[in-house]
């Protein structure tokens, strides 16, 4: 079949298991040669073609809500409903998105990015259905996903109401985006281990007199409960019926009839093999193919960028241990995305992975510090989002020095609006402690990070943008550092620029080419703010404020704030208004927002003539 041709998951209702094995082949063929050119989630989506497929069968979508976490496993889904076609797109400008869109298609209940909602937004459908024609919920929900505080607290809190009987699917491929870690993946190991649910079936129904031989009745339960052990889901308020393997269309059917039958809280324990099909994907325990660039298919090639700023601060870190200073490394789960890999392997006993647990790895980190020890916390900025309060209220009202990257500041390109890195500074720049820095180079960063660990006794974020950048071993090891305060990167009469980061650079030049005199201030340090050199503006030529964030509470209305008591230039500040932006390039974007430096020098020329 061409996977094109299809509208609706309609269809499925009158397959059955070769017609639905031969659809999988299909569909696992279209998105290996789609996605080796446009890139994407990759080993995820081949983990959950069979899965996907059963349950577009089973349910009936949208009146039955498929609740995806995350949403990066949503490929097959979209497939389903009608949107291959449009799969040359994918997270390109304008393009398909990455993750549910309800804009996209009514199959698109919930949309997320951010992982561990899946079950708190069950939650609410589940609570809607009196007052809206729903049908059954399932939270489809990964291994990785799950052990989030997130996505435990709403399981708890969802088993205090076995009325609503929500069908939880757990997706367990044994791998979060790379190694799995905490102790839930260790019980979910033991439950595998346990023989079949198809074995244990077999033997409750051999234990259980005729006449009560209904599936679900309490006291197969009971018998099956004793059979498998007391499973934490169970614990929680859930019947739970697995391990089932996730590639055995037979196995799944009868557990999704199972589940709709059944009148309690429902978890249904899938096994699946992440990058099923792909041979190198299914190989990779690092976590390389969960999101790729595109990748030869022939060869299993991957595309690679450049160095980037993860790579920087990953071997800034592995620098600093080689030369016989002492740190841990935390990563909420990142270890592939903050190019962890080699710090891992060489110092596994210094690298912290606490698993999609952003506001424990914030806390602990920040405890951790407190001790005495030098700690670097590599987070993307959208994660940070999960953990304000841990910041706020454990690492800088303690003043603890734990030094904190946050990674992927800015526009990050093809993830989209849940992953831009635009939130971060409103939401940091107020609480009292912090040192905030965005260095506009490698050699920059470097400076700065021997300034936060070295010099300074507090609580001290970087941010770094995705992009690449060249840096040699050298630079890595300058054991010079920058304390606070800005730079005057070029002087000049008739308007004056403040920015930060990357675009520093590309202003200097482009100011330069155009032969604009104007005074350029590169605030390497947000916070806190340069007075002195704040003091030395001209009030009477225009001040324009770049930053790659949210305006409203950003870097620019904190400049604006220190001009309201003062005699005040022109002020025009240029981000994000009140929005959030969508997926694709960079540099589009920026163009689009009026953002790049080629904009930016527009805005000034033409206050420049203004005035
Ligand atoms: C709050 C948050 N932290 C980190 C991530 C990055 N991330 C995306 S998918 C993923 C792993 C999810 O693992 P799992 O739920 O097992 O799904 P799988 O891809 O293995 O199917 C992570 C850590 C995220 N999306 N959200």
């Amino acid at each position: 079949m061409d996977v094109k041709d299809i509208k609706a998951p309609g269809f499925l209702k009158e397959y059955g298991v070769s017609e639905c094995e031969a659809l999988a082949e299909d569909i696992r063929r279209f998105l290996i040669d789609t996605l080796a050119g446009t890139g994407g989630h990759f080993s995820s989506n081949l983990g959950v073609v069979e899965l996907t497929i059963a349950l577009h069968k089973h349910f009936d979508s949208p009146h039955d809500k498929l609740v995806f976490d995350v949403g990066h496993q949503g490929y097959v889904h979209k497939i389903l409903t009608g949107r291959a076609e449009q799969f040359d797109t994918l997270r390109k400008t304008d393009g398909l998105s990455g993750f549910l869109k309800r804009a996209e298609s009514e199959h698109d209940v919930y949309e997320a990015g951010h992982s561990s909602t899946s079950v708190a937004a069950s939650a609410g459908m589940l609570f809607a259905k009196g007052h809206a024609d729903i049908g059954h919920v399932v939270a489809i929900i990964g291994d990785g996903a799950l052990q989030s505080g997130v996505a435990l607290e709403a399981l708890n809190f969802l088993g205090h109401y076995p009325q609503h009987q929500p069908i939880i699917v757990l997706n367990d491929n044994e791998m979060s985006i790379g190694e799995n870690v905490g102790m839930l993946s260790k019980l979910l190991t033991n439950v595998r281990m346990r023989r079949g649910y198809r074995r244990i079936r077999r033997r409750a129904r051999s234990l259980v007199p005729n006449r009560f031989r209904n599936f679900t009745s309490r006291i197969e339960r009971r018998v099956k409960g004793f059979l498998t052990g007391y499973t934490y889901f169970e614990s929680v308020g859930y019947d739970y019926f697995g391990p089932i393997d996730g590639h055995d269309f037979k196995q799944l059917f009868k557990a999704f009839e199972v589940a709709k039958r059944n009148d309690r809280p429902t978890v249904i324990h899938v096994r699946t093999v992440k990058g099923k099909g792909y041979t190198p994907a299914e190989k990779d325990k690092q976590g390389v193919w969960h999101g790729v660039s595109g990748f030869e298919k022939a060869n299993g090639r991957l595309k690679t960028g450049g160095l980037t700023y993860s790579n920087l601060a990953a071997d800034y870190m592995l620098n600093r241990l080689d030369s016989g200073k002492d740190a841990y490394v935390v990563t909420p789960a990142m270890v592939p995305g903050s190019k962890l890999m080699d710090f891992k392997e060489k110092h596994p006993d210094r690298l912290i992975d606490t698993g999609i647990a952003e506001a424990t790895a914030l806390t602990m980190a920040g405890s951790l510090a407190m001790q005495g020890v030098d700690v670097f916390l590599t987070v993307y900025s959208t994660f940070l989002q999960r953990a304000y309060d841990q910041l706020l209220h454990d690492v800088a009202r303690h003043g603890a020095p734990v030094v904190i990257g946050v990674d992927r500041s800015g526009l990050v390109g093809a993830d989209g609006d849940t992953h831009q890195g635009i939130y971060d500074l409103p939401m940091t720049l107020h609480i009292p402690n912090l040192t905030i820095a965005h260095p506009k180079n490698p050699e920059e960063f470097v400076r700065i990070m021997n300034y936060a660990f070295d010099h300074c006794d507090g609580p001290f974020l970087v941010r770094y943008s995705k992009e690449t950048c060249e840096y040699s071993a050298d630079v890595v090891n300058t054991q010079e550092s920058y304390p606070p305060g800005w730079m005057e990167e070029r002087q000049g009469r008739d308007a004056t620029v403040i920015a930060f980061g990357t675009i520093v650079e590309e202003l200097s030049e482009i100011f330069a080419h155009r032969g604009l005199d104007v005074r350029l201030l590169n605030a390497r340090y947000l916070k806190p703010l340069d007075e002195k050199t704040l003091s030395t503006i001209d009030p009477e030529v225009p001040l324009v404020v770049h930053e790659e964030s949210t305006l409203q509470g950003g870097f620019g209305s904190a400049v604006a704030d220190y001009f309201l008591e003062r005699p005040a230039p022109r002020i025009v500040r240029l981000g994000f208004t009140d929005t959030y932006v969508e997926h694709g390039s960079r540099n589009t974007l920026l163009r689009r927002y009026g953002l790049d430096a080629k904009s930016v020098a527009d805005t000034v020329e033409a206050l420049i003539d203004a005035a």
